[in-house]
């Protein structure tokens, strides 16, 4: 699998969306009319940007339910068990109820995405997502007129997570993203990394990626998803609101109060790398700042 990355990818800058999109419609046009196989659309899809490694996408992790350090979820989160898995999806949809996992597989397209990851602690990584679009999956649970927001749900097993005998955040883990955020196209579910199944260090069997805002956006484990007309809350903005706010975008300009966010760390860069800008809206500045207009941002943090 790795091999394939080696020689065609450059550490540029991101695809902007649209040429992206427009690549993938081209791509996928051809590949309606039989000119290309699927193999060709996904080589078509990793150009711009060079991924970390399997190694440090999978051994340097946040998640908090199976131990607060880095090693922590590698070490513990074999435990967890994820087959069979549900996903119950209620609220404000037309279709409400527990998906398993493997209606989820059937009904959905998956597809791989690289992008950057950009942790509110100021490293980074890029990382070879497969998995689909949640706009794809609300669609299929239908989004009912009112609807404004999405709350999502982290799975609570003390059996299982051993981080959480500790009121590190209060249990479960939560997240939530407006509406259009949520049916934004960088908007993803993901299920897989470098063409293999998440490892549950990493959010196994399904969890969010919202590229452009803080990784503590990007839920693990997800088993609840809920379609709501009120802001949900969200797990770190409980725990320091003042730190973390329902937003949590990707901004170099606004500090974290205790730490410079205009600069990152690459994960596996060496112990001597130079630290890299960080961009705006994590480098998807041209395909989300609209969602914001006319906000302030520092404020809305
Ligand atoms: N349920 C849950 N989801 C979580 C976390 C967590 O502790 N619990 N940590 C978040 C944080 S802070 C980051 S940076 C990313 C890390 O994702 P990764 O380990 O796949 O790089 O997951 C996010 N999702
Ligand atoms: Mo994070």
């Amino acid at each position: 699998m790795a091999h394939r990355w080696k020689n065609t990818l450059t550490r540029a800058d991101a695809t902007p969306l649209a040429a992206y999109m427009n690549r993938r419609q081209i791509m996928a046009g051809a590949m309606g009319l039989g000119l290309i196989g699927a193999a060709g659309m996904a080589r078509s899809q990793e150009a711009e940007l060079e991924p970390n490694s399997w190694e440090d996408i999978t051994q340097y992790n946040n998640f908090y339910e199976f131990g607060t350090g880095k090693s922590d979820p590698a070490r513990n989160a074999h435990t967890l068990t994820t087959e069979p898995w549900t996903v119950a999806i209620d609220g404000l949809v037309d279709n409400p109820g527990d998906y398993s996992m493997g209606q989820i597989m059937e009904a959905m397209t998956i597809e791989e995405r690289i992008y950057r990851f950009r942790c509110v602690e100021a490293w980074s990584m890029v990382i070879p997502w497969n998995g689909f679009e949640l706009a794809d999956l609300l669609n299929l649970a239908g989004v009912q007129e009112g609807a404004k927001y999405v709350a999502f749900e982290t799975a609570l097993r003390p059996d299982e997570m051993p981080g959480v005998r500790f009121p590190v955040l209060d249990w479960p883990y939560v997240e939530g993203l407006r509406l259009d955020e949520a049916m934004h196209p960088l908007t993803m579910m993901a299920t897989g990394i470098y063409g293999k199944p998440i490892p549950n260090q990493n959010g196994a069997p399904i969890r969010l990626v919202v590229p452009w805002k803080y990784g503590f956006k990007s839920i693990k484990s997800i088993v609840r998803i809920t379609v709501t007309e009120d802001e949900p809350p969200t797990s770190w903005n409980k725990a320091n609101g003042r730190e973390y706010g329902f937003y949590s975008n990707v901004n170099p300009e606004v500090d974290h109060p205790r730490w410079s966010q205009a600069s990152e760390r690459m994960v596996g860069g060496g112990l001597f790398a130079k630290r890299q800008p960080t961009l705006m809206f994590n480098g998807y500045e041209e395909d989300v700042a609209s969602l914001y207009d006319g906000m302030d941002l520092r404020a809305n943090f």
